[in-house]
């Protein structure tokens, strides 16, 4: 890229302007952001197989209203942050066989079963929790369409986390076999919620580049803290126990010092060898196999409506 051309970029990121489809921009930056919109839509396409997993089993009939409309709000999330990476210049089926042959990841968190009901409260509480800590300071990205993409968003989400929270309360305000199911939730949720965030910003290659460019507006580490800040009281007031002996308040940096999660555990889940990467991609290979007769006619449908307009 011409220095020029690449100093002028970074005057208007600098200035807090944002950056359109059509301007000029590093092909760095454009690739990057082709990764982690991209890895953003498959997050939110591969996330809805872990709770769609529960809403044949929904406790009640309101329950499972409120599951559907959730699992289908995450579908529609995936549907603009495609549209927000095609218009860098990459097509929604390029996209998807990326995902689909390996090339491009989705976050490791839903790699993870959802065992019993109250695994759902979990994943609202604490999943949602930690995608809304990530999205929010996104809405102000320098990207023009992924910085919009994400208001509607974290709108949605916002509501996601309510409900898991509503869950876990239920949950936790129930019998004390629900108690231990809620307390059993928090347990297997938390860590893997932590690593949501990325690894720590010695081992993060993309964080300098990607916030000198605002792609990132924090750093992986900084959002983990403000995730632990905000949700130690949110489970204090559940009556739940953060499973981390290590927690303690730390009155200096008016935050709490918590145990990093096991991030050999994170790196081979990244490689393919969590408890249900085979199952996922099983998943979403299937409904792309099943869907081709779809895409098929639609082509079919097009180019004859093509030549019937040539004639
Ligand atoms: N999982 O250099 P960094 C949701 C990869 S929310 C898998 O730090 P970066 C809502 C990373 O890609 C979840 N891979 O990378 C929902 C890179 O590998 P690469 C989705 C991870 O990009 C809730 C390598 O490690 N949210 O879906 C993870 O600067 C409930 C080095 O890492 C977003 O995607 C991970 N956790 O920072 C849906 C938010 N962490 O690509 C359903 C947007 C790192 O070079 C139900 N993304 N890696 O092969 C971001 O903010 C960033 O991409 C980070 C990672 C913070 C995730």
């Amino acid at each position: 890229d011409d220095p020029a051309l690449l100093a002028a970029f970074q005057a208007r990121i600098d200035a807090g302007e944002k950056i359109e489809p059509k301007d000029w921009m590093p092909q760095g930056y454009r690739k990057t952001l082709i990764r982690q919109i991209g890895q953003h839509a498959h997050s939110e396409i591969v996330g809805q197989l872990p709770e769609g997993n529960w809403i044949t089993r929904a406790p009640t009939l309101e329950r499972k209203a409120i599951l559907l409309a959730k699992v289908q709000d995450e579908a529609g999330h995936g549907l603009y942050l495609y549209c927000a990476a095609e218009t860098l210049g990459v097509s929604r089926d390029e996209l998807t066989e990326m995902l689909l042959d390996g090339r491009m990841k989705y976050s490791s968190i839903f790699n993870y079963p959802t065992l019993t009901w109250a695994d759902i409260g979990a994943v609202g509480w604490l999943v949602d929790g930690a995608a809304i800590m990530n999205q929010v300071p996104l809405q102000r990205t320098s990207f023009g369409p992924y910085s919009r993409a994400m208001i509607r968003i974290c709108k949605e989400e916002s509501f996601h986390q309510r409900q898991g929270y509503d869950i876990m309360m239920k949950m936790a305000q129930g019998t004390e076999a629900q108690k231990r199911m809620a307390q059993d939730a928090l347990n297997r949720f938390w860590y893997p919620s932590l690593m949501m965030f990325g690894p720590s910003d010695a081992e993060s290659v993309h964080s300098a580049q990607s916030m000198a460019w605002k792609i990132k507006i924090d750093s992986n580490d900084g959002l983990r803290q403000k995730f632990v800040d905000q949700t130690v009281p949110q489970a204090k007031y559940l009556g739940l126990t953060i499973p981390d002996d290590n927690l303690t308040w730390n009155e200096d940096k008016q935050g709490w010092d918590f145990s990093e999660p096991d991030w050999t555990e994170f790196f081979n889940v990244l490689k393919g060898n969590g408890p249900c990467n085979h199952e996922r991609m099983e998943a979403r290979n299937k409904a792309w196999d099943d869907g081709a007769w779809v895409r098929d006619g639609l082509l079919a449908h097009a180019e004859k409506k093509r030549a019937a307009r040539v004639a």
